[in-house]
């Protein structure tokens, strides 16, 4: 018989969530590969907005949904960590209830191993909920831990979330041993970590909300900004063929009918004529019916008007850059990704080429340690005299980054020891020169025109 793998998306326990094309896509790529391998696979998901049980339960509120698939989660307030009980916000959790993914645990085949996946690491709350349930329901079976929380917090993971097993890394990389380990089993196919096309398509069958799908055309970047963990997350930067993926896309398409998609590259703009243009040059030469969205900040620098019209062309509907700041200083001295004068080119060739403010968001880092609540109005001022909407993004420090040691010092809260303040909401690191008043002054601000 069949060996069972049961997959786990979990909970997110946090002050806001909001599904800006959130899936759980190295779970999914996983679950794939463990197919390929004559296991049989079965997923939950304690993120799915559209459970059909959600209607049944009384006291949530059933979200509003986007047609581009984006939208609120379903939630309820839940009691904050003892650490956080100062901050005057509420604490919940999005997803299906505890009830629903209880009866999910029950209906499902006693799996032989479980695979749960994590994401920011000052999620871990929901995270440790959901291994103390499948603990309780079915216990005995090992529950492997992986994802983003355990590569960047291994330790806190180790000594706290209660999984068995805690796995930092690629999870292609690592299969073979574990399930050779944990299970006895030899694996008949493992993808060449180096070849991205070598890996299975991830597997969307499993999710209930196929309403957007996230792509892939890389791993990793060639940049090092001092307050991104990129490098620490990613055996080096692996690149896909162009061609290839529009293959994925257009599967997916005719597949399930999806026409949305968002893409997870770090890097998705860099080396843009062997990559992203053959690729758009594709989309538009297969007239594919697809609308694209790119929530993760782009990289300015290589936009330039041919590449503008491409991206407006393939229905490139909404896109986001990691400019984060105007200062020339901060600019050079976090990694030297961009300056102001390649910023104003590109949004200008963005703008010719067809696109409105709204449709060009740009990413401000706020919180940033040492750094004043000048420097981010000056940087939302320049934003907008280029023709770009800003949009605050709130300083996450990220263990193992260069910037560290430097947020380490400069926060109020004890990021060291306490992975929930890592948590952007928090702005951990804003000092006096960036009161919580400031900062709200600022997100004012960039909501006007
Ligand atoms: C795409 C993305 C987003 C998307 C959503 C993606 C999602 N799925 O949730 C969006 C744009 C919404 C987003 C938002 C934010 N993000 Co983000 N995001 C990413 C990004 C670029 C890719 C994640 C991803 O899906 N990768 C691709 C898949 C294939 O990889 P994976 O999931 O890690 O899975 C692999 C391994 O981890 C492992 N694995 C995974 N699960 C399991 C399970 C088992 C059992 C095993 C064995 C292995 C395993 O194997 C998988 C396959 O190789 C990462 C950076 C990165 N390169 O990882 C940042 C990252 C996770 N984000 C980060 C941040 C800071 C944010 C924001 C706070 C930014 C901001 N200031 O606004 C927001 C917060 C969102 C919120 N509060 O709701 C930080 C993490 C911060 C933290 N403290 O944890 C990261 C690391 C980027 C960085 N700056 O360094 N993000
Ligand atoms: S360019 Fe973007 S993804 Fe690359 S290291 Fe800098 S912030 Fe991270």
């Amino acid at each position: 018989m069949k060996k069972n793998i049961l997959l786990i998306n979990p909970w997110i326990y946090d002050f806001a969530a909001y599904d800006f094309w959130i899936k759980p896509l190295g779970l999914l790529y996983l679950a794939s590969l463990l197919r390929q391998n004559r296991y049989k696979v079965h997923f939950i998901d304690c993120l799915n907005p559209y459970h059909p049980d959600i209607r049944r339960e009384k006291h949530i509120k059933v979200p509003k949904r986007k047609t581009t698939g984006a939208g609120k989660y379903p939630k309820e307030p839940i009691a904050k960590p003892d650490v956080l009980k100062g901050i005057p916000k509420r604490y919940n959790r999005y997803g299906i209830t505890p009830r629903i993914f209880k009866n999910e645990l029950l209906m499902t085949q006693k799996p032989d191993l479980v695979f749960i996946t994590s994401m920011m690491t000052y999620w871990y709350p929901g995270l440790f909920d959901t291994i103390r349930i499948i603990r309780k329901i079915v216990p005995g079976v090992p529950i492997v831990l992986g994802g983003n929380y355990v590569n960047l917090c291994k330790e806190h993971a180790e000594e706290f979330s209660g999984a068995d097993i805690i796995i930092p890394g690629e999870g292609e990389k690592i299969i073979q041993r574990l399930l050779n380990d944990v299970l006895g089993d030899d694996l008949q196919y493992i993808p060449d970590i180096s070849d991205l096309d070598s890996y299975p398509y991830p597997a969307f069958d499993l999710i209930a909300n196929k309403d957007q799908f996230p792509v892939l055309t890389s791993k990793g970047c060639p940049f090092r900004c001092t307050y991104c963990a990129s490098h620490l997350l990613n055996d080096g930067f692996r690149i896909r063929d162009p061609i290839k993926v529009v293959d994925e896309i257009e599967f997916w398409n005719k597949k399930y009918g999806v026409s949305h998609f968002s893409f997870y590259d770090d890097a998705l703009l860099v080396n843009s004529k062997d990559r992203v243009i053959p690729m758009l040059q594709e989309i538009i030469k297969r007239n594919l019916n697809c609308n694209f969205h790119c929530p993760n900040g782009l990289h300015l620098r290589d936009i330039t008007e041919g590449l503008s019209t491409l991206l407006y062309k393939a229905r490139f509907q909404t896109i986001r850059f990691g400019f984060e700041t105007a200062s020339t200083k901060r600019q050079i001295e976090s990694g030297g990704k961009i300056t102001n004068e390649e910023t104003k080119a590109a949004i200008t060739h963005l703008r010719n080429a067809g696109y409105n403010t709204d449709q060009i968001g740009s990413y401000i880092l706020c919180g940033l340690p040492g750094q004043t609540a000048t420097e981010v109005l000056d940087s939302i001022q320049f934003i907008k005299s280029c023709g770009a909407k800003p949009i605050i993004a709130e300083y996450s420090p990220i263990p193992g980054t260069s910037m560290w040691e430097e947020a380490v010092k400069a926060s109020r809260y004890d990021i060291d020891n306490e992975p929930l303040f890592h948590n952007n909401t928090l702005l951990p690191c804003g000092g006096d020169q960036l009161s919580d008043e400031m900062y709200r002054e600022l997100k004012m601000l960039t909501r006007q025109i």
